[in-house]
């Protein structure tokens, strides 16, 4: 989409500090981190959220979990544990509607969170 900031950072016309991709996917670090490690993994296919999935574009998405897990390892956080959030819609705090998950980690977090 060419309003949409995620899919100027996937294409490169916004600068992005990469970790990792791979045909589908593009991993990189958020700019106002929240934990020691924060990364959001977006689909390289422009789909605003996951109450948007349907037939025509789920398949946007497969394979999104074993990148998630590469994305850890690349990053040293496997052992440790690390945490994936979607916030999706604007009540759960969603602001870029391009699908995103924030991957969290590098340090003790609890839960629930305060
Ligand atoms: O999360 C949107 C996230 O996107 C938020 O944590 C900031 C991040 N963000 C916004 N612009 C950029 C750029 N240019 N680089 C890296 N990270 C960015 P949400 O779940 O929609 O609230």
């Amino acid at each position: 989409m060419s309003d949409c900031i995620f899919c100027k950072i996937i294409n490169g016309e916004i600068p992005s500090k990469k970790v990792l991709e791979n045909d589908k996917f593009y991993a990189f670090h958020d700019i106002e981190p929240v934990k020691k490690v924060h990364v959001l993994i977006v689909p390289k296919n422009h789909v605003s959220n996951i109450a948007h999935l349907n037939e025509n574009n789920e398949d946007y998405v497969e394979g999104l979990l074993p990148f998630v897990r590469d994305v850890a390892k690349e990053l040293g956080i496997s052992k440790d544990g690390y945490r994936l959030i979607f916030n999706t819609g604007k009540k759960a705090g969603q602001t870029v509607f391009h699908m995103h998950a924030h991957l969290l980690g590098g340090e003790e977090m609890g839960w629930p969170e305060a």
